[in-house]
């Protein structure tokens, strides 16, 4: 397969500063006319050529400037057209079946409607067009359908006439005067009933909004729409950006290959960040719909109003999206919490995938299928990145520059490069080495220590990026750290300090220090690397109590925690140093459990251990097997060690009645971290408190957290609730996604015997995206199931991988990436990851998308 490479960029010979959309709509049978003004780009190679991508479709009829041709030819998938002057008027027929479009890309039928996905490169599986994202084009788009099945007719911009024919079909037109690229591009046409409200912008304009879903499923959008409201109201406070448009719709679909999509006035969402009511959606579910409701209202000016010149430039609208909708959330919550909870995705994401086979730059310098980089590279790290420039800059700063970033390039499609070189002039910094964090892959390491002399600290500092694919020698990079030094006696420091770390190695002094200080250091985890330091317990147990960084003292927690359990697993613990380390982790443990200042969300943040994944990448080689014993071993212990306060913890915030408020979250949060706890210490205390909380419940979370304990556990109650479970929520799709996840999920001895049970459920299907997520990356991500040791899990996720390709290639690439972490785990299991790696190879008709992940997992 081909390779897109950055280096090649062109600017495209043909624009087309408007097109016309016609379709009649059908389920099986859709009918596209496309009629594009094409004008020669004065910037392009002046070629007569015009080029229009297409995918899987043929063209029934070619026009230009309203004469039928016979003259075009194919190039493989591609439409090409000769031209003799400088602007045309070039119209196209093709016709598609939405209902055989199991890829879930370009125009598709989910549960009976007709909806749209065209990024990245959708738009051509519906039309022939220059599908990439330096096309801006202003679109009308007109659809006629029949009124029963469509009656709802829905396109990006504002509907500009409506009206009804003789023959029982309907029409609309839709206009948006936005010019925008095609992969913004959105039809939605169905049986949809609105949540409607409205918002006033900054400047007095009246918005209206409207949430779409299901009849049946409209009690369950309120959420959304706060969400919505609130967004709206945050960009203009924080970012000083107001919307564009009279309308907004969100339109939710139960068939979606990833969380939502940003499509200019109509974005189209997966029905699971859209509906959510306390009954059927957790805590974390009600966040997440609030977290994706911001980050797509958000691309409307960080992806829409500036796109993307190439698609290389991804980040460019991703990290600074992502970046913004988490300091929405922070904003909206608790700040303290939503990085800790940011800080975790990334170590359980990005980590690894910067350190394995796939790893790359924010902006990949190369691609072979496009839908392979929305990794949580280009999104998380890439968010990270530009926090870093925050951090540097100071938000009023960080404004200005973000200000002349938009007032800059609006209505263009702009690149990393831009995007940086406004931060630098808007907010006054010198970003020329910074730059590498765009282009250098891999986790920097920083190697810390400290020494004490008189009364002067000083901290040396030493950074290593590691090889990765490609890019075998890397350069030092500039890395901003947080710090502070803590006086041991008083438990207090003299303010915390930025340091910059821009060479391989440096020194930091500083004064005032009779006794060797405590050292907090990357705090706010404010550059996202992994710190070296060797430490004792006892400074980490100091930190874990007193730090006033809520970030800090959550990873010295981590720190001393994972300290511990390398050293388990590597064998490397006499039983009196194991019971040394439990003592240490429990002594802080039991401070966390009972610190009366610390709120209840927090303090549910700082019970959670280490991921067994997280733990897996501070080893060269890993043993899962290993790290599962000594995890669990170590919650076991907990849960004995400190089950008084375990108990009276659960007992104290079972207590406490269902509200949204903080204070009722914070207690739910921390029943059932307690729960957890609980049931590793003592099987049936956990099993009868787990019922217990089972049949009380009156919402989701205390609901979810009872199963997911009882999932575990080879106990009578776990069928009990199981069966409660599926029966109550018959018919829901989002919540039997749960049920099948919670399985898949669990830690239960036949996890893996039951998960194939679960394949052959009638309520298990491959072409719903939500469902195959819910059981495979359940297991994928679960380490008991995934590295049994015989192997199964690796069979599990291969067979799903070569069965999912022919049906939704995008989808099955997604669960490569687990298997392709071989190298980083014992020889024996990365032997039966590597074959079943080179089962899928063998593979005769791979998808690129697929092709390409396992190519690169095997090289
Ligand atoms: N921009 C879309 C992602 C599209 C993924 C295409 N494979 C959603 C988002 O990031 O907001
Ligand atoms: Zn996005």
């Amino acid at each position: 397969p081909p390779v897109i490479r950055r280096e090649d960029y062109l600017p495209p010979a043909w624009l087309v500063p408007e097109i016309a959309l016609d379709f009649t709509l059908g389920l099986t049978a859709t009918r596209v006319v496309s009629k594009l003004h094409v004008a020669r780009n004065p910037d392009g190679n002046g070629a007569s050529t015009l080029r229009l991508n297409g995918d899987q479709i043929t063209p029934l009829a070619v026009r230009v400037d309203g004469a039928a041709v016979s003259d075009w030819r194919l190039d493989g998938a591609d439409l090409l057209i000769e031209l003799s002057g400088d602007a045309h008027i070039v119209e196209v027929e093709t016709q598609v079946n939405p209902a055989a479009n199991s890829q879930l890309m370009g125009l598709y039928a989910s549960n009976g409607m007709l909806c749209t996905q065209c990024e990245a490169e959708g738009f051509r599986r519906i039309t022939f067009f220059p599908d990439r994202p330096d096309v801006l084009s202003t679109y009308s788009v007109r659809m006629t359908g029949d009124k029963t099945t469509f009656p709802i007719l829905l396109a990006n911009g504002n509907c500009t006439a409506q009206g009804e024919n003789a023959d029982g079909s309907h029409w609309a037109e839709w206009h948006d005067p936005w010019p925008k690229p095609s992969y913004l591009f959105a039809l939605v046409a169905g049986e949809l009933v609105s949540n409607h409200s409205t918002f006033t912008t900054m400047s007095g304009r009246k918005v209206d909004l409207n949430i779409w879903v299901r009849p049946g499923d409209e009690d369950r959008t309120q959420h959304a729409m706060d969400s919505l409201i609130a967004s709206m109201k945050w960009d203009e406070e924080t970012f000083g950006r107001e919307y564009d448009l009279d309308l907004f719709n969100v339109v939710a679909v139960s068939d979606f290959n990833m969380g939502a999509m940003e499509n200019k006035g109509l974005n189209v969402f997966n029905t699971r960040y859209v509906l959510a009511d306390p009954e059927t959606a957790t805590d974390g579910d009600f966040d997440a719909v609030e977290g994706v409701i911001g980050h797509e209202y958000f691309h409307n000016w960080s992806g829409n109003r500036i796109t993307c010149r190439d698609w290389f430039q991804l980040s460019l609208k991703e990290g600074f999206t992502v970046l913004r909708d988490q300091l929405f959330s922070a904003d909206m919550g608790s700040e303290a919490v939503k990085r800790i909870e940011d800080v975790r995705i990334l170590r359980a994401a990005q980590f690894p995938e910067d350190s394995g086979p796939l790893a790359h730059p924010i902006r990949p310098d190369s691609y072979q299928e496009i839908n392979n980089f929305y990794t949580a590279t280009v999104y998380n790290k890439g968010a990270e990145v530009i926090r870093m420039m925050r951090t540097m800059a100071g938000p009023e700063q960080f404004r200005k520059g973000t200000d002349l970033y938009f007032d800059r390039h609006d209505g263009e499609a702009a690149t990393c490069e831009d995007f940086v070189k406004a931060i630098e002039d808007g907010a006054g910094l010198d970003l020329k080495q910074f730059r590498l964090w765009y282009s250098q892959a891999g986790t920097p390491q920083v190697s810390v220590s400290l020494s004490h002399e008189g009364s002067t600290a000083t901290l040396k500092l030493t950074q290593k990026v590691p090889a990765t694919p490609g890019q075998p020698d890397k350069q030092p990079m500039p890395i901003p750290l947080r710090v502070a030094l803590f006086d041991r006696d008083t438990g207090a420091h003299a303010g915390e300090k930025l340091v910059v770390l821009d060479k391989p190695s440096d020194t930091f002094t500083f004064d005032g220090f009779a006794k060797p200080p405590v050292l907090s250091i990357n705090r706010g985890f404010s550059a996202p690397v992994s710190i070296d330091f060797d430490r004792e317990a006892e400074d980490l147990v100091f930190l874990a109590a007193n730090d006033d960084d809520p970030f800090a003292r959550y990873e010295a927690m981590q720190n001393l925690v994972v300290q511990h359990l390398v050293t388990a697993v590597s064998g490397g613990l006499s039983d009196e140093t194991r019971a040394a380390g439990r003592a240490a982790i429990g002594k802080a443990f039991t401070a966390i459990l009972t610190d009366p200042a610390l709120d209840d969300l927090m303090r549910g943040e700082l019970m959670i251990l280490p991921a067994e994944g997280y733990l897996a990448e501070q080893m060269l080689i890993a043993d899962p097997g290993a790290i599962h014993t000594e995890r669990e071993a170590l919650k076991a212990w907990l849960g004995r060690e400190c089950a008084d306060d375990l108990t009276a913890l659960h007992d104290r915030a079972v207590a406490v009645p269902y509200s949204r408020d903080a204070a009722a979250r914070g207690a739910r949060k921390i029943k059932n971290q307690a729960l957890v706890y609980i049931a590793a210490g003592n099987a049936q205390e956990g099993a009868r408190r787990a019922l217990d909380q089972y049949r009380a419940a009156d919402n989701m979370t205390d609901r979810q957290g009872a199963v997911l304990v009882l999932a575990s556990l080879d106990v009578p109650e776990r069928e009990e609730a199981l069966a409660d479970f599926r029966s109550r929520y018959e018919g829901n799709a989002l919540v039997i996604d749960k049920w099948f996840s919670l399985q898949a999920g669990s830690f239960h001895p036949e996890v893996l015997a039951n998960i194939r049970k679960l394949a052959e459920h009638p309520d298990f299907t491959m072409t719903n995206p939500n469902r195959v997520r819910a059981l495979y990356m359940a297991a994928a991500v679960n380490p008991k199931a995934f590295h049994d040791a015989s192997g199964d899990g690796y069979r599990l996720i291969g067979d799903l991988i070569r069965r999912l390709d022919p049906i939704n290639p995008q989808t099955a690439a997604r669960f490569v990436p687990s298997l392709g972490r071989w190298r980083r785990i014992e020889p024996v299991r990365a032997a039966m990851m590597r074959e079943e790696l080179e089962r899928i190879a063998a593979e005769p008709s791979l998808s690129r998308d697929v092709r390409e992940q396992v190519s690169k997992s095997l090289g």
